[in-house]
């Protein structure tokens, strides 16, 4: 309580602010979302003009976030599958702000990254498995809806590059056996045909379809990972010492709450294009996430490597 006390009557406002910050923490919260791959070229939801819900509105549908809503996918995933191409992941790059967060994780300094990212790129940047939390799930798997068989995300891949839905192959190897074993003894009083029953006209109306299968990423209207709400509650807000939030507008909630939970002597910093007002952070540094956590791992006298980090900064 008295490290709280001490910290409420510090100010914090600027760049090297931030970076004394960095230098003096040991355990870093860092919350991100869709702006620390957009130069990867994989597009955020809300950026105007590039942003993918735009692009969504481009092609006719008036409500961008139906296509995340899990009972629209139910009903018709062909919406989903005729744009979700446009936000898969390139897996061959990382950005210089995941190689960022990799480098508070070689120091000793990453408590846990919290991604609202369903690219899986932390993954691939080398952040551990148990230093991570995907709150909305990732592309790295996929589920069949109807049978629950699991695959890896990449084996959808293709269905989704060439905009068709992506059917469940266990369902439809069982559909085949079923069609190649024999028809069923049916339970009839006489072998005569029962000219009461129509179950044979049922049978031959009801064709059945491979279930559809879903990249396991967190739709509006399904639950977040439990092991999202049992860490952060339970262990990480009372240990964090610091939280950065990058490339994220904070527009969904749960993940949206999390900075406001957080007591405020705990220092907060923001990291993004656009200033934000809806939460209270100490320190906002505004610009290209990628060239301030350049210049923030600098000013801390830490070398951030990375080929995309523009030279002469
Ligand atoms: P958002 O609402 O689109 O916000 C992105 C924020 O990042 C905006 O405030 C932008 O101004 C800012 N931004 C964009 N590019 C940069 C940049 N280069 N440098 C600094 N800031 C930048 O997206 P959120 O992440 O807030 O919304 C949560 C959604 C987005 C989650 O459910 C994700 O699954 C979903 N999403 C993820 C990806 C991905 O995994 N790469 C892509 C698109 C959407």
């Amino acid at each position: 309580r008295a490290y709280y006390k001490r910290r409420k009557l510090e100010q914090y406002n600027s760049i090297d602010d931030a970076a004394q910050l960095l230098r003096r923490s040991r355990n870093i919260m860092v919350i991100t979302g869709a702006g620390i791959s957009t130069s990867l070229g994989i597009p955020d939801f809300r950026s105007k003009g590039t942003g993918f819900y735009d692009k969504v509105r481009e092609k006719g549908f008036e409500d961008a976030e139906e296509v995340f809503e899990i009972n629209n996918f139910d009903y018709d995933p062909g919406k989903f599958f005729s744009l979700a191409r446009d936000i898969l992941p390139n897996l061959q790059r990382v950005s210089p702000t995941h190689a960022f967060i990799r480098l508070l994780q070689d120091k000793d300094r990453l408590q846990t990254n919290y991604t609202q990212n369903i690219d899986n790129l932390e993954a691939l940047a080398g952040i551990d498995e148990n230093r991570l939390i995907q709150c909305h799930g990732s592309f790295a798997t996929a589920t069949c809806r109807k049978c629950k068989f699991k695959v890896k995300g990449t084996e959808i891949f293709d269905d989704i590059r060439a905009e068709r839905i992506a059917r469940c192959k266990r369902c439809a190897q069982e559909i085949e056996r079923k069609k190649d074993a024999p028809p069923p003894l049916k339970r009839n009083k006489s072998a005569s045909r029962n000219r009461y029953s129509d179950d044979d006209e049922d049978e031959d109306d009801d064709i059945p379809e491979p279930g559809v299968m879903k990249p396991d990423i967190t739709f509006f209207g399904e639950a977040l990972p439990t092991t999202f709400f049992d860490r952060f509650t339970q262990r990480d807000a009372q240990q964090t010492d610091l939280v950065i939030v990058i490339g994220t507008s904070l527009k969904v909630a749960p993940v949206s709450e999390m900075p406001n939970y957080l007591p405020h002597p705990i220092p907060h910093i923001y990291i993004s294009k656009e200033p934000i007002a809806h939460v209270n952070f100490d320190i906002q540094l505004l610009g290209n996430c990628d060239d301030v956590v350049f210049e923030l791992a600098r000013r801390a006298g830490w070398d951030l490597k990375h080929e995309m980090i523009p030279v002469g900064l």
